[in-house]
């Protein structure tokens, strides 16, 4: 295995935290590299349900590194939240099972503020769909070189004069432009001095520490969050996330060298989904994308919100496959499409009469597309039970085949079940 990068290849919920938890077997540090609690990953063990929204899906095993890179962006009250839920559940959390990087970014109580301000200030159509964790403003002040690290927490005076800045400029914004509520420099000082107390002890370099674990031929799986049409660069601009969810990141967003990384494994939902606004040209507004909304059991795991649903899109799934350097897809929910007489699946888009086979950059370009569809044959068999590809119907074996030959990229993985171990590992 050695180093592996997870991403998800469409807009997000492809089922990132159950293949994470499968290959984490075979992992030993296991590494988030962008976005914050707006991700939730599921797993499903022995039945029971976990939810991660922080710390890397990893943790469930033990005798694994889990790490939070400096990509990531913090919410603290949520990680202790997180941290206590497994402590009660008898998987306890310590710094000797996980490390956070000292240049991982705070989500502060203005960033969340902010977030909702902004989101209720702008007019049907524009919205976003956050998540409302803070994320977008958290970043904007990272790159604004004007946030708040998480190592900033060991440096008590330096904390202290960020956070009156920050305070202060947020509260002009809110109250001027939005006007909402001031958030209180004390309240927030106290608060995150308490943070710190708990949270200092698992502060530490993860650069250094994959250098050392890589040197020392250790398994490195880096976990992405979101999706790839959710990449502030490459995504579905302005609707997508604020971080870059492609596998570049893991990179960027741990401190760890390209030439480092020996495979790339997409996650692709046998069908798509998506939560929150924008772009999105096979969803369906029928009874199939209500079947499948109901089967798959799709809402958001952070938020609670109804994703929509659609067939899947071949030109998404190249995007991804070009985008992230691909080496291997792990195809999820399939068990979801059984039961559909005929599926289908776009392999091109018609953008006023001209046929084009990527995501439009343009917006208004990205939402007038229409998918050009192939249709195959479905299968009625359930085939949650079934663990060897021989045995999966015929035409769920050439579903699969044609998204081998439509992306150019090998199954290595098929899904047919939420449980870690309703799965199909092909090599
Ligand atoms: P944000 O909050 O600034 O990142 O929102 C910007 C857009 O990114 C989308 N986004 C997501 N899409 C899918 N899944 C996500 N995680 C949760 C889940 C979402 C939930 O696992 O279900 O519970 O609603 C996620 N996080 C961000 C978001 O919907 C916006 O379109
Ligand atoms: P992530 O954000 O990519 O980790 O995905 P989420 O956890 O937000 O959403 C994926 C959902 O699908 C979760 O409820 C998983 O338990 C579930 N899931 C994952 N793989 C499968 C599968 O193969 N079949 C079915 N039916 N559910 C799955
Ligand atoms: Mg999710």
């Amino acid at each position: 295995m050695s180093s592996v990068v997870v991403v998800g290849t469409q807009w997000g919920d492809e089922g990132k935290g159950k293949i994470v938890d499968l290959l984490t077997r075979y992992a030993d540090c296991i590494v988030r590299f962008q976005g914050g609690n707006n991700a939730g990953h599921t797993l499903v063990v022995d039945g029971k349900k976990f939810v991660f929204h922080i710390i890397p899906s990893g943790i469930l095993y033990e005798n694994k590194r889990c790490m939070i890179g400096n990509g990531v962006i913090i919410d603290p009250g949520v990680l202790l939240g997180e941290i206590n839920e497994l402590n009660e559940k008898g998987l306890p959390v310590t710094p000797e099972r996980m490390i956070i990087s000292e240049n991982a970014h705070l989500i502060m109580p203005y960033h969340q503020s902010m977030d909702n301000a902004k989101e209720s200030a702008l007019a049907d159509g524009k919205k976003i769909g956050t998540t409302g964790r803070g994320i977008g403003p958290c970043y904007m002040d990272k790159v604004g070189r004007t946030g708040i690290k998480m190592g900033d927490l060991l440096d008590d005076s330096l904390f202290r004069d960020k956070l009156q800045a920050n305070v202060e400029e947020n509260n002009f914004i809110l109250t001027t432009k939005y006007n909402s509520t001031p958030v209180s420099f004390d309240t927030i000082y106290s608060e995150f001095q308490k943070f710190a107390e708990k949270l200092i002890p698992y502060i530490g370099n993860v650069s250094v520490e994959l250098d050392v674990a890589r040197k020392a031929g250790k398994n490195i799986l880096f976990e992405g969050a979101q999706g790839t049409q959710l990449d502030i660069d490459h995504g579905t601009y302005p609707f997508v996330t604020s971080s870059n969810t492609i596998a570049g990141n893991a990179c960027n967003g741990s401190g760890f060298g390209p030439a480092h990384i020996d495979s790339v494994i997409g996650i692709l939902k046998a069908y798509t989904t998506r939560v929150g606004e924008g772009p999105f040209p096979t969803e369906l507004f029928d009874s199939v994308g209500r079947e499948l909304q109901a089967k798959g059991g799709e809402v958001g795991a952070t938020t609670g919100r109804t994703r929509r649903c659609g067939w899947l899109d071949g030109v998404v799934a190249a995007d991804a496959a070009r985008l992230n350097g691909l080496t291997g897809l792990a195809i999820t929910k399939l068990d979801v499409l059984s039961g559909q007489a005929t599926i289908k699946m776009a392999n091109a888009y018609d953008l006023d009469g001209q046929k084009v086979t990527a995501m439009p950059s343009n917006i208004n370009q990205a939402a007038r597309v229409t998918p050009v569809y192939e249709e195959m044959p479905g299968w009625e068999e359930d085939i949650t039970g079934v663990r060897t590809l021989e045995d999966l119907p015929v035409n769920a074996k050439d579903y699969i085949k044609r998204i081998e030959d439509f992306t150019g990229i090998e199954p290595v993985i098929v899904s047919v079940g939420p449980d870690r171990d309703e799965t199909m590992l092909l090599k």
